[in-house]
């Protein structure tokens, strides 16, 4: 797996490594307001996920991927910390991918994802996602330039997940439920969930999914108004 794989290692001294963290939020941000203007002038709408380890970021994209393809030209731009499983899989559905390894780095910054669209034809595409490395933390403090972000929690994180991570939370256009198929087994309360979401970030829209079955996946795609 992974042979054929397009794929970024992100060496030691090459990421936005700046002395004093203001510096590298602000230089991030400064690039990614460049990304924006870059996809902007080539008309491609930009999404970026973010999520846990085995929330379902990657399912729900496969899912997304398969019934947007027709319609758009897409590409899937994967962060991992090593591996290329997320971009084997999405690759699979016949769409441009590529795999950006983050090595020590917990999130993808607008550098990385500069370097990703270098190998694109932003001409050739309407729709890039981009699937952040797995974690509720690092990913907020580094917008990437992307017109959306959506935040996936599963209900087998258990019922806190989105009351403990109020930042990344804050920062989501949309928040995706998922796995709302194991909520009773679980025994967490969806509703919950949502309400959370909402008293956190009243202006996120909240989609529940089940990625496995493709329910709610449409309501997603209503939601990024595609
Ligand atoms: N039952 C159920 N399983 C799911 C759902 N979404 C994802 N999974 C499973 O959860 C595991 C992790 O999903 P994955 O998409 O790799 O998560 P990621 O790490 O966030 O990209 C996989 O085994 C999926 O098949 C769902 O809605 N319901
Ligand atoms: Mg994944």
């Amino acid at each position: 797996m992974g042979e054929d794989m397009d794929v970024i290692k992100v060496e030691e001294g090459e990421m936005l490594e700046i002395e004093i963290e203001e510096d590298l939020l602000k230089a991030n941000e400064q690039l990614a307001n460049a990304n924006r203007k870059i996809f902007d002038k080539h008309g491609v709408k930009v999404i970026d996920v973010m999520g846990s380890i085995g929330s379902g970021k990657t399912s729900i994209l496969e899912k997304l991927v398969g019934k947007l393809k027709e319609k758009y030209r897409i590409a899937v731009i994967a962060g991992d910390v090593t591996t290329t499983i997320d971009a084997d899989r999405i690759k699979r559905h016949g769409v441009r991918t590529i795999q950006i390894n983050t090595g020590n780095e917990c999130h993808l910054d607008a550098l990385m994802i500069r370097r990703a669209i270098k190998r694109l034809n932003l001409d050739e595409l309407d729709i890039v996602f981009i699937e952040n490395v797995g974690n509720l933390i690092c990913p907020a403090d580094f917008p990437l330039g992307s017109h959306r972000r959506i935040v996936v929690v599963s209900v087998t994180e258990g019922p806190y997940m989105i009351r403990k991570h109020p930042m990344i939370i804050k920062g989501a256009d949309i928040v995706v439920i998922n796995k709302i198929d194991l909520a009773e087994a679980m025994e967490v309360d969806v509703n919950q969930l949502i309400k959370d979401a909402k008293e956190i970030n009243p202006k996120a829209e909240v989609v529940c999914t089940n990625a496995k079955s493709g329910e709610g996946i449409d309501n997603l795609i209503k939601a990024l108004q595609l």
